[in-house]
């Protein structure tokens, strides 16, 4: 039975991740840190049911001797590394942590496997984010970065660091550069879960207004749920490398947010309110991700069109808020 490690379990594709590698029939170990509210933070989970099929372990990105100790003691075949401060807007409001767990925190899952298991795979979450400022119309791996916040500039340190381990110590270790992917699991700070949840409150009449910064900005939206199978399917490969993972087609805010408001009936410019304290200190404007090299050498397309997606999205909002009115 192959043994998996997962930072970021309690995230958003940590869940998903854990519960397709439980389902392929791995063991799988997660990570998670000390909380005051570590009751509630398997909750993803729970919702997906696979609570009670992983194993949880302590420790911290920050803390190199915790993840040395849970590397020695799990001697994982694969370690994915989801873990982050993950979110770009706080990242300008914490620049420093951004940068020690998003950045450093993977130099620090790279050498606790280097040195306790450097025989196993390395998954790093890289991000389209990176490419912040592009040039190119459509993003590849070839395309130039230019990260634009504090999280873009940490995640670039960590692709790149994953990029040298490979080049200088040999080990299997590959980098997806995703682009967004949402879910029903999805945290509510981010602008589709944002989204679906206050349609789902409206609709509801638990709510009356959306307040949404920049509209125009472009994004190429998949779901979480086909993105963690390109993660595997990197670690499948005999030679390690860098994926770019997307749909290939890219949509405003404004025309994500219509999609939601349509599936109930209600009409988005009722009730959608710009809030100018929501814009960003800078905006990447467009991401459209190309990915060919992903279809060709690991044979994954996505499944989920954007549609369907943010259908499900408003449903399981529907759901979960009909439950506690
Ligand atoms: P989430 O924000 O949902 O999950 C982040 C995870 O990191 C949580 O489990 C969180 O734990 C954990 N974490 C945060 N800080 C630490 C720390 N110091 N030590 C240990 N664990 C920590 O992110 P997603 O699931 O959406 O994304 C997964 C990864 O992929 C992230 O690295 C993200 O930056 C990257 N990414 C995501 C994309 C997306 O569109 N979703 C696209 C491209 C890259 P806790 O529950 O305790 O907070
Ligand atoms: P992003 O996702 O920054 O692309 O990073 P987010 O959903 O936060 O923003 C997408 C775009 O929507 C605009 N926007 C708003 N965003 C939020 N969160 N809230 C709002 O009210 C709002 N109004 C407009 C933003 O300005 C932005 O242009 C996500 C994260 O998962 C990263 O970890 C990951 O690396 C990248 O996707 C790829």
């Amino acid at each position: 039975m192959k043994k998996a490690l997962i930072t970021g379990i309690t995230g958003q594709d940590g869940a998903y991740l854990a519960q397709l590698l439980h389902q392929k029939g791995y063991e799988v170990h997660g990570l998670v840190r000390r909380s005051s509210t570590t009751d509630v933070n398997d909750l993803r989970l729970r919702w997906l049911g696979i609570v009670d099929d992983v194993t949880l372990v302590d420790g911290d990105l920050s803390d190199l001797s915790s993840l040395m100790r849970v590397v020695r003691s799990v001697q994982p075949d694969e370690v994915y590394n989801l873990a982050a401060q993950s979110f770009v807007k706080t990242s300008w409001q914490q620049p420093l942590l951004t940068g020690a767990v998003t950045g450093l925190g993977c130099a620090n899952v790279l050498e606790a496997v280097r040195i306790e298991k450097p025989d196993a795979r390395f998954y790093q979450a890289s991000s389209s984010e990176m490419y912040g400022l592009i040039q190119e119309p459509m993003q590849s791996e070839t395309t130039p970065f230019y990260p634009r916040s504090p999280y873009a500039a940490a995640k670039l340190y960590g692709h790149w660091m994953t990029v040298n381990y490979r080049e200088s110590f040999g080990l299997h270790a590959s980098s997806g550069i995703l682009f967004n992917h949402e879910s029903p699991l999805r945290g509510i700070e981010f602008v589709t879960r944002k989204v679906t949840d206050s349609v789902a409150r409206i609709k509801l009449g638990l709510g009356h207004e959306l307040r949404l910064g920049n509209i125009d900005a472009k994004r190429d939206w998949g779901h979480a749920r086909d993105y963690v199978k390109a993660m595997w399917l990197m670690l499948q490969q005999d030679v390690a490398d860098d994926y770019v993972v997307a749909t290939g087609r890219t949509v405003t805010v404004r025309d994500m947010c219509r999609i939601a408001f349509d599936h109930v009936g209600l009409s988005m410019d009722k009730h959608l309110v710009i809030d100018p304290n929501l814009f960003r200190p800078a905006e990447v404007d467009v991401l459209l991700g190309n990915p060919g090299k992903a279809k060709a050498k690991l044979g994954w397309e996505p499944e989920t069109t954007l549609e369907a997606m943010i259908q499900e999205m408003v449903d399981a909002d529907l759901k979960r808020l009909a439950g506690v009115r």
